[in-house]
């Protein structure tokens, strides 16, 4: 069995829309978009390491994170465990730092084929529940 990857990410919302950063090239699932965030060190809480990685490639402080999913999901490489957190608020403007593509799109208009496979579940719980 592969190593377990504990990872987060921010749904991060302002008015009726969500944050999307787009993966870089070279990147495992180059091209699709996803909610921010990344692998958890093994020193930090769930919600200090989606902080970090926060302010590490958008140059925001997020507040008010409330965790609204986990999902376990095997690629072929590697299986990650993701917890997804709600920001609904952040200090900040986001800025691509390390040159990925942002950009703000709402609920509504999400597409499950822009994202990997591991967030087709979170997409249905936001259009459903937010
Ligand atoms: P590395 O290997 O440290 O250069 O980093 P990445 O960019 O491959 O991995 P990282 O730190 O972004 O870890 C997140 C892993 O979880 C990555 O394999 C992609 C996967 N993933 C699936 N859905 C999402 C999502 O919505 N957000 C994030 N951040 N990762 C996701």
């Amino acid at each position: 069995m592969s190593e377990q990857i504990e990872v987060v990410a921010a749904v991060i919302r302002r008015d009726d829309q969500v944050l999307l950063a787009q993966r870089p090239k070279g990147k495992h699932l180059e091209g699709l978009w996803e909610f921010p965030g990344g692998k958890v060190e093994s020193t930090e809480s769930y919600e200090e390491a989606l902080v970090r990685e926060c302010e590490e490639e958008l140059d925001i402080t997020l507040e008010n994170l409330e965790l609204i999913h986990t999902v376990r999901f095997e690629y072929p490489e590697k299986t990650v465990l993701i917890r997804f957190f709600m920001a609904s608020s952040f200090k900040g403007e986001p800025k691509g730092l390390e040159g990925q593509a942002l950009k703000w799109c709402s609920i509504d208009d999400l597409q499950p084929d822009w994202f990997p496979a591991a967030n087709q579940e979170v997409i249905q719980i936001l259009q459903k529940e937010y």
